[in-house]
């Protein structure tokens, strides 16, 4: 690899809005690192980008602490100067009320989209330091981190934990270089809501239907011009969602 090629280390490379960004930054001629627990979905991709690129996959579930330092720890030195981290894997689990959810698919929620986040963060932190200008933390947040709405619960306050934690880190890597951006999707076509359902795809169609919702590929842009932009400019919190998406009123009950 030449060494002025800029690495990309992406989590949840196997699916969606992930995917889209290992296409974006390939044909942008980025180095990959691609992660993800679907080895299989991340071999597919790769032999996909073909040899134009140099990429290197890594199975990875970003709840095993574990399997983050080794990740981190046993990057080939081609890969070791990451520049990017995109913070994307993430879940949904349920969209029925607080009062029937199943604890197990909060704390879930919490593993991946808080936990998950924080340990690749903190564990490739001092690589992103060690770069210096022009790295950046881009991390996926959501509008559901904004914008209550029923079934929303844990799901929204995790994507909260997300734009506010984005926002400490940069307090905290001020002066080096590194600069850190909430990104905030919308709606966007992917395997996300048929997870969220448990395998339910028709409900996941039907969820779509008749919509023009953001594609994988609308996001991944918005990621790669954040990552481009000249090392001087932070993007604090970049919101986007399709045309067709947007707030309602208030909802009053009446006695
Ligand atoms: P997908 O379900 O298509 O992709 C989710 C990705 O996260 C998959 O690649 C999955 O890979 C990975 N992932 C999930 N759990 C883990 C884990 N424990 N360890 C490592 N990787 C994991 O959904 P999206 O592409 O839509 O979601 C990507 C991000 O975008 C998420 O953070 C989501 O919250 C956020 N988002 C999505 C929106 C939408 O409407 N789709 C809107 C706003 C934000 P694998 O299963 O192989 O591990
Ligand atoms: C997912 C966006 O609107 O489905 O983060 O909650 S939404």
């Amino acid at each position: 690899m030449h060494e002025t090629t800029p690495v990309a280390f992406i989590t949840g490379a196997s699916s969606g809005i992930g995917q889209a960004c290992a296409e974006a930054f390939a044909a942008a001629g980025w180095g990959l690192i691609l992660t993800g627990r679907r080895q299989a979905r991340l071999e597919s991709l790769a032999t996909r980008l073909g040899d134009a690129v140099p990429i290197h996959i890594a199975a990875l579930d970003v709840t095993d602490r574990n399997a983050v330092e080794d990740v981190v720890a046993s990057l080939p030195e081609p890969f070791a100067n990451v520049r990017l981290l995109l913070n994307n894997a993430g879940v949904a689990l349920g969209k029925g009320p607080a009062q029937d959810a199943e604890l197990d698919d909060w704390l879930a929620m919490i593993d991946t989209n808080i936990k998950g986040l924080v340990t690749v963060t903190r564990l490739l932190l001092p690589r992103l330091i060690a770069h210096g200008e022009g790295a950046t933390i881009i991390n996926i947040g959501s509008i559901a981190g904004h914008t209550p709405y029923p079934g929303g619960h844990v799901y929204g306050a995790s994507k909260a934990f997300v734009e506010q934690f984005s926002y400490n880190l940069r307090c905290d890597v001020s002066g080096s270089g590194v600069r850190v951006t909430d990104l905030a999707p919308g709606m966007t076509v992917s395997e996300f809501t048929e997870v969220r359902m448990k395998g339910d795809r028709d409900f996941a169609e039907r969820y779509y239907d008749g919509t023009r919702s953001l594609q994988p590929a609308d996001v991944a842009a918005q990621a790669l011009h954040i990552a481009e932009l000249p090392a001087h400019v932070n993007i604090t919190r970049l919101e986007v969602t399709p045309l067709c998406q947007q707030w309602s009123a208030f909802t009053i009950l009446r006695q």
